[in-house]
């Protein structure tokens, strides 16, 4: 299999930017990343930086349920619907195909009628929970594009956790909690994506949305938000997808928060409908999943045009002199010059950071022309950084500084810069103190600074803002014009 070149995300910006584009007829090794399009003046190539196309990638998985065991149909079992405990016309048979309901059922080409789901056991052992886990693994890093959706067929879970696994999994981090009753499941306050910003993206939150109203069959799905997360920097309709890769790349984190290689789905309460489980009529209380959509991409570090799936392996098909799954490190003998992603800064064509055959001397190359003070590299190939920025082509920041067409230093966050005394961090570079505090983090009451200090009669003037960080704050402002300008 082989993704074919264009890709879904960047051709909506790439529609957006296309009408007053011009590029240069070659572009070196830039060439490989190209798709063909047309404009009035005919067809024409559009250049980009390296990556698959995004793909259904539920055809590349295996998944595991733990217990092993759980699902339905050995020995064969009746089941009753959630709704009314006298329809119990739900026969499981593992043994016979059309009363069968294996875990593949959740991964196939829907459009039946009726659906097609796996199914569990029933709650036969309450209140022992019905607990079960559904692990997908693909053995392969993957940056989804597009949201997780899971479709079930006898009301959604009362408790569920979404988890991911960026290391094949050895280790696991929630993704998302699930419940009907937020506090009393998980002791977390019920959020919903409306209520995430720039700043508390990566914040894990529970939610309410997807767990309540059994009764409405048609709110089936159980959702993991891509698309409203990458809306945070792409705009409402992800017009502006050059803002999002421009953040992408040099924002580790973020990156990672949607790369993953597992996601496992812990069912922990199964739909009950009324408010106490009847104990004498435990077969209305199973799971039932018709559907599991992901959608992504093979993470190749913007080193592949595509990703072949072979021998049930995915892998990407490295360019630039690279190797490994994800084209991670240089080939052998192409190590004059250390590993780097590829970039998708400068937006379009972005940063092919090829590896160099140890025979060949340096080459100027391709310096990130915001990060770096110029755009040559040393003997080695490190470009000389302003400050704040790293890596080999100044194309990262260091702790404690954002992205900002170059790094400019954060002032705040939501994590170990916290504003104090009840401060808000506005877009990172300043705190909003409350009146009575001020400080680079609201952390002195003010009254210290005045004549008489605190207990004296000037407390409570009014706030001014230091000329320098006004400056901060119209740099911050002006900072994501630049990436709509280029196109
Ligand atoms: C699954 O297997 C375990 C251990 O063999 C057993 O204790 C349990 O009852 C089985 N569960 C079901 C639902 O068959
Ligand atoms: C559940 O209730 C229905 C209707 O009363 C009955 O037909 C069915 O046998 C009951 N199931 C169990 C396990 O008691
Ligand atoms: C499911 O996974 C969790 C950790 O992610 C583990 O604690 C639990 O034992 C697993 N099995 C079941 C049946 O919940
Ligand atoms: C995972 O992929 C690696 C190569 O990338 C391979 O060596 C390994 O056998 C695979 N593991 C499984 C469980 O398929
Ligand atoms: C190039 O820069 C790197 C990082 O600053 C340094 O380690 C290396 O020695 C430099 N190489 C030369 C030839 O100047
Ligand atoms: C051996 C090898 O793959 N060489 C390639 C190194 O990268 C350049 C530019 O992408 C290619 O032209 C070489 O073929
Ligand atoms: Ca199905």
């Amino acid at each position: 299999m082989r993704f074919p070149l264009l890709l879904t995300l960047q051709a909506s910006w790439l529609t957006v930017c296309q009408a007053t584009q011009h590029y240069p007829t070659t572009w070196g090794h830039y060439d490989l990343c190209k798709s063909e399009g047309y404009t009035d003046e005919g067809p024409t190539w559009y250049y980009m930086a390296c990556q698959p196309e995004a793909a259904d990638m539920t055809k590349y998985l295996k998944v595991f349920l733990d217990p092993p065991n759980i699902t339905c149909g050995d020995p064969p079992e009746t089941y009753c619907t959630l709704e009314n405990p006298y329809m119990c016309n739900n026969e499981c048979d593992s043994a016979t195909e059309e009363l069968a309901h294996p875990p593949e059922l959740m991964f196939d080409h829907e459009g039946r009628n009726p659906t097609t789901f796996w199914q569990s056991t029933s709650w036969k052992k309450y209140p022992k929970p019905l607990a079960v886990n559904i692990t997908l693994s693909w053995n392969k890093t993957i940056e989804l594009t597009d949201d997780i959706v899971i479709t079930f067929e006898s009301g959604r879970p009362e408790q569920m956790v979404l988890e991911k696994s960026l290391d094949y999994g050895r280790s696991w981090q929630p993704y998302q909690f699930y419940a009907t009753d937020c506090l009393d499941a998980f002791t977390m306050e019920p959020k919903s994506v409306r209520d995430i910003t720039q700043h508390t993206l990566l914040d894990i939150i529970c939610t309410e949305e997807y767990s309540r109203g059994y009764v409405w069959k048609n709110d089936k799905t159980v959702r993991f938000e891509i698309k409203d997360r990458f809306a945070l920097f792409a705009g409402p309709k992800l017009h502006n997808m050059a803002s999002l890769y421009g953040q992408l790349d040099t924002t580790k984190n973020l990156r990672d928060f949607f790369t993953i290689t597992d996601l496992r789905i812990r069912l922990l309460r199964p739909a009950t409908g009324a408010t106490m489980v009847d104990e004498y009529n435990l077969s209305r209380y199973f799971y039932a999943i018709s559907g599991i959509k992901v959608h992504g991409r093979c993470k190749c570090n913007l080193h592949a045009n595509s990703c072949i799936y072979d021998k049930e392996r995915l892998t990407c098909e490295c360019e630039h002199n690279t190797t490994g799954p994800d084209c991670g490190r240089c080939k052998k003998n192409y190590q004059a010059r250390a590993w780097s992603a590829g970039s998708y800064l400068p937006i379009p064509k972005g940063t092919a950071n090829i590896c160099l055959p140890n025979s060949v001397g340096p080459v100027n190359c391709n310096c990130n022309p915001f990060g770096s003070d110029t755009d040559r590299c040393n003997g080695t190939g490190y470009c000389k950084c302003k400050e704040g920025a790293t890596g080999a082509k100044c194309h990262e920041c260091l702790p404690g500084y954002l992205w900002d067409n170059g790094c400019k230093s954060r002032v705040c966050d939501s994590e170990l810069l916290r504003c104090q005394n009840g401060g808000v961090c506005v877009n990172n570079i300043r705190c909003q103190c409350p009146p009575a505090y001020t400080g680079l983090l609201c952390e002195k009451p003010r009254c210290e600074n005045e004549p008489g200090g605190c207990g004296g009669s000037y407390s409570g003037q009014a706030y001014l803002y230091p000329p320098g960080l006004i400056l901060l704050l119209l740099l911050s402002i002006l900072g994501p014009v630049f990436l709509v300008e280029i196109c």
